[in-house]
């Protein structure tokens, strides 16, 4: 629930009309209304930001820490969080372009069939197609069972990688809420 502060009377009211996630610049309050509190859409303690576009949002943690694809999976989990998640291109593109980050997709459990890490659902078979690189996943060497986005001509996009191996970043992702 919001709250619209009115400097005129010093009273706080409940902003039901304004309720987070819903409102648009065309129903934030005019100065002379007052000033609006409302909820944050994520949890950003432990340096965990809400990032927005125009077709998705998410709360999230890209950290500049290398880590293996195994111990990212602990340290999101430690913060109460997962690795990041997106099903779709837009939500994936949230992510800073700067860098390698591990995300929460694997399949380690089947060879060849990858699953979401927050509920085990499997890729689509379109969305795999748009979501990695070409000729990847290939399981590489000794195999290659986690993932990473990389930046790859303005587009981040994934690439299968040795679960153990510490040189990606890592992306934790919380629930939005509202
Ligand atoms: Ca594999
Ligand atoms: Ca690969």
């Amino acid at each position: 629930m919001s709250k619209l502060h009115v400097q005129l009377t010093g009273l706080c009211t409940p902003g039901s009309f304004l309720q987070s996630g819903t409102f648009g610049t065309a129903l934030a309050p005019t100065s002379t209304e007052g000033d609006l509190f409302a909820p944050s859409r994520c949890d950003t303690s432990d340096g965990f930001t809400y990032v927005t576009s125009d077709e998705a949002s998410a709360c999230i943690l890209a950290s500049s820490l290398a880590m293996s694809p195994d111990g990212a999976a602990a340290f999101c989990f430690n913060l109460g969080a997962h690795l990041f998640v997106a099903r779709t291109k837009e939500k994936l593109q949230l992510l800073p372009h700067d860098n390698g980050y591990i995300v929460g997709l694997s399949d380690v459990a089947v060879e060849g069939t990858f699953v979401w890490q927050d509920n085990g659902e499997q890729i689509t078979d379109v969305y795999k197609l748009q979501f990695f690189n070409p000729a990847e996943p290939n399981n590489s060497g000794v195999g290659e069972d986690c993932v990473v986005v990389t930046n790859v001509t303005t587009m981040l996009s994934g690439n299968d990688i040795p679960c153990n191996f510490v040189y990606w970043m890592v992306a934790c992702e919380r629930p939005v809420y509202g």
